[in-house]
């Protein structure tokens, strides 16, 4: 899908490369597939290959039938080109969408014929990499376009959405204004300054970095949310082999994903499975039952057991209440809400249906489910909801950062901003506050990509698909 330019009338420096093609929808059968060309000449070289044309005569916007005819001049398809010209394109660049038979090789066909008329194959997110080098969006607009496609759940499409209309970016515009109303503060001293330190909006000056620090804290605390709404929240099912942990996961899941038998020990391996609740995305771990044992295989799971919970968002502890809770298994589990120190931990009681009145330790539950009978499902799923998200921002409709790299180049603006006030507070002079204003300029640039190097422009650009 190609996204007009609202704006067109704005002026816009569109530099056109050399044209390049790929297939923009999944390989597949399908109803219709997408070969996307962009660049300098596109319409003059596909007219090489299209009978019908020719469409570097036709208007932005027009839809046109026509066949693909190869050097030999056999039909490879019959396809529909749409005609997008310079600027009003997702590129900005000339570009022409081709619409074949969603066939894989029919496609492959079409794309190895454009190919041919001297057109080159795209690199990942080539397009939208074109797309913000001739600022038809800024970088993180680019970035949510790749979040938009991975994105796993309503949240995270709704967070991609947020920051593909440019919310994120709006708000990093309107730090950087406050940073250099702050320099224009600063130099203006720089001029005047004698033997003596002061600057004459001091507290102004000091109000405004406060107030932006705040600020960048603020915005600096969504991320907590925003990873999980991102990546979703990885929770992490411990407890003694038998305690009903592959059962849970497979109910919360709605089909057999894990092995289910009255035998202990039968999980060996950690089995994941994402699941959605509510539109926020878990991604269930589902471990080994954690026992002493000398089975060579058991041994191993149980080590991975281990490192899952330390990656763990929320833990929860499974225990079976059809058996005595013993001594050993409650210290046990006392140490791992200690090791999971500040990650959430929900303690549960499985098999609830079959609970023997016999317990030699006592013990608060969070919950006491039954995995089989569908007993309190829902109230777990509300419970792990609940802690997944505790002390952390969640408003649906607020901005949240959700990448790391908007989180670092923050953080380093933020530290910028705070020893900027730190100099003002020691009375330091105006250079010295500027060379951290300055600072803190370039880190939030980074995040819109004013100031971008190539490097990071390649790491992002490729996790994008082919013809995206
Ligand atoms: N009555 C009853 N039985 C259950 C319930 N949940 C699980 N079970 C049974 O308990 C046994 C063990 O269940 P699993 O889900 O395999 O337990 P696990 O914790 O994954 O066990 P390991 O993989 O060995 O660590 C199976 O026979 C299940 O059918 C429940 O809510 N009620
Ligand atoms: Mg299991």
């Amino acid at each position: 899908m190609s996204k007009e330019n609202e704006n067109s009338g704005e002026k816009q420096q569109i530099t056109e490369k050399e044209p390049i093609a790929a297939i923009s929808t999944p390989i597949g059968e399908g109803g219709i597939a997408v070969i996307r060309v962009s660049g300098k000449e596109a319409m003059e070289k596909v007219d090489h290959i299209f009978e019908g044309g020719p469409l570097a005569e036709q208007e932005s916007h027009t839809v046109h039938y026509g066949k693909i005819v190869n050097e030999g001049g056999r039909v490879v398809d019959e396809v529909m080109a749409t005609v997008f010209r310079n600027p009003r394109s997702y590129t900005g660049e000339d570009t022409v969408e081709i619409s074949c038979h969603g066939g894989v090789l029919v496609t492959q066909a079409v794309l190895e014929t454009v190919l041919s008329a001297g057109i080159r194959s795209a690199e990942p997110g080539e397009f939208t990499e074109r797309a913000f080098l001739n600022g038809k969006m800024e970088l993180s607009q680019a970035e949510a376009v790749a979040d938009l496609i991975h994105a796993k759940s309503q949240k995270a499409v709704d967070a991609a959405h947020q920051q593909l209309e440019g919310d994120l970016g709006e708000h990093i515009e309107q730090f950087r204004q406050n940073i250099i109303d702050a320099k224009a503060m600063v130099e203006l001293e720089l001029d005047f300054i004698e033997e003596d330190v002061e600057f004459a909006d001091y507290e102004e000056l000091e109000k405004l970095l406060t107030d932006l620090d705040r600020e960048i804290e603020d915005l600096l605390a969504t991320y907590e949310t925003g990873r999980l709404v991102k990546h979703g929240v990885r929770t992490v099912f411990i407890g003694q082999p038998n305690a009903g942990k592959s059962t849970l996961l497979n109910t919360l899941v709605g089909k057999d994903r894990a092995i289910v038998t009255e035998i202990a020990g039968t999980t060996r391996d950690t089995i994941e499975a994402d699941w959605s609740y509510e539109g926020l995305l878990f991604q269930l771990t589902d471990t080994a039952g954690i026992r002493d044992t000398n089975d060579q295989i058991e041994q191993e799971g149980v080590k991975r057991s281990q490192q899952a919970l330390d990656k763990a968002d929320v833990v929860v502890y499974l225990k079976d209440l059809s058996q005595p809770l013993e001594r050993k298994e409650r210290e046990k589990i006392g140490q791992y809400q200690k090791r999971a120190g500040d990650t959430p931990f929900v303690l549960v009681g499985t098999k609830k249906d079959i609970e023997s009145g016999d317990r030699e330790e006592r013990m608060e539950f969070d919950l006491k489910i039954s995995a089989l009978e569908g007993e309190r499902i829902e109230d777990f799923k509300k419970l792990l909801k609940e802690r997944a998200l505790e002390n952390k921002h969640y408003d649906a409709s607020s901005l949240l950062v959700t990448s790391s790299r908007h989180r670092d180049a923050l953080q380093k603006a933020q530290d910028h901003v705070q020893s900027a006030l730190q100099a003002l507070h020691d009375g330091m002079t105006g250079d010295f506050l500027s060379i951290d204003l300055r600072a803190a300029l370039n880190e939030l640039g980074t995040i819109t990509g004013e100031i971008s190097n190539e490097d990071v422009l390649d790491s992002i650009f490729s996790r994008f698909c082919i013809g995206k």
